[in-house]
């Protein structure tokens, strides 16, 4: 069975060829998105077996995204049509964020169902990210449902907080982040976005509030990646790019981090192979820049 599986809503991404504004760009490149599978595309491309659970719709932008997904060489013996619903969209445009088109999509009616006959148990990582629940009662009932399951199963649970302003406000996400990063074993989290979310100012603000987590990796962007664990604090200075585009470069951190991890390296390692997995991302226009 796969090493890894990570489950979330993957979408239809849109991006203008040119890095022109949404408003006036006049080509566009049709390409797939979410975190969870950015991150089972790096992992794929690192040589492990990823799987990502999720839905599209029953239409042809959904089999183009599976298409595309398995052209990455991810495992998707778990994704699924779910015919009741379209799938999600979302355009980016540049110097203006992202736009999401994904309320009511196929992967927002995922619930715990979605991972009740799959074996979480048996992989040596199971990773969520704070962007799933988010997306929908049902989508955040499945959240829990996968840290009940986990948590003190032996499974790393590994949990990307992801705060993502236009899904919710931070009087619902701050708690509901806070509460499952405290549930899960291996924790990252932007320094910047910890602050938005939560008012901390420095890496070990951080660490005082999800005390107890096991493993805390907090990122500050070109500074460098802090980790804090059982055998102590360390630091990993990013390394230097002329940055061209940022969205998904988390994702390609967590992956080359959690490569390195499985591969038995210490801290320092791992945060190291999350940054030359992140730079990758960083010069480039694409959540992920190995296709075509
Ligand atoms: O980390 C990149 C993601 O934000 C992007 O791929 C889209 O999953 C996405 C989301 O919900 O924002």
């Amino acid at each position: 069975g796969p090493e890894i599986i990570t489950i979330g809503e993957t979408m239809l991404l849109v991006t203008p060829t040119v890095g022109e504004a949404l408003e006036d760009a006049a080509t566009f490149h049709l390409d797939v998105g979410g975190a969870e599978s950015n991150l089972a595309s790096h992992l794929a491309s690192l040589g492990r077996c990823a799987a990502w659970v999720g839905q599209f719709g029953n239409d042809a932008l959904g089999r183009r995204a599976l298409r595309l997904l398995r052209g990455r060489g991810i495992d998707l013996r778990w994704a699924r049509i779910e015919p009741s619903a379209p799938s999600g969209v979302y355009f980016k445009n540049p110097g203006h964020g992202v736009q999401y088109f994904r309320t009511g999509s196929a992967a927002s009616l995922m619930n715990p169902g979605t991972v009740r006959d799959i074996p979480l148990e048996q992989a040596a990582v199971v990773h969520l990210s704070g962007i799933t629940p988010a997306l929908s009662a049902g989508c955040s009932d499945l959240a829990d449902a996968v840290v009940r399951r986990i948590s003190g199963s032996g499974t790393v649970l590994s949990f990307d907080v992801n705060y993502r302003a236009p899904l919710w406000d931070i009087a619902q996400a701050g708690p509901r982040l806070r509460d499952l990063a405290r549930q899960s074993d291996l924790v990252f989290v932007g320094l910047d976005e910890a602050e938005v979310l939560w008012g901390t100012k420095t890496p070990e603000d951080v660490r005082d509030l999800l005390d107890g987590v096991p493993t805390l990796i907090i990122k500050d962007g070109d500074v460098g990646a802090t980790e804090f664990s059982p055998t102590g604090k360390a630091f990993v200075p990013a390394m230097k790019c002329a940055v061209v585009e940022a969205v998904g470069a988390g994702d390609a951190f967590a992956a080359g981090y959690l490569d390195a991890l499985l591969s038995g390296l210490p801290p320092e390692r791992c945060l190291q192979a999350g940054h030359e997995c992140a730079v990758k991302v960083l010069r480039s226009t694409g959540d992920y820049p190995l296709d075509g």
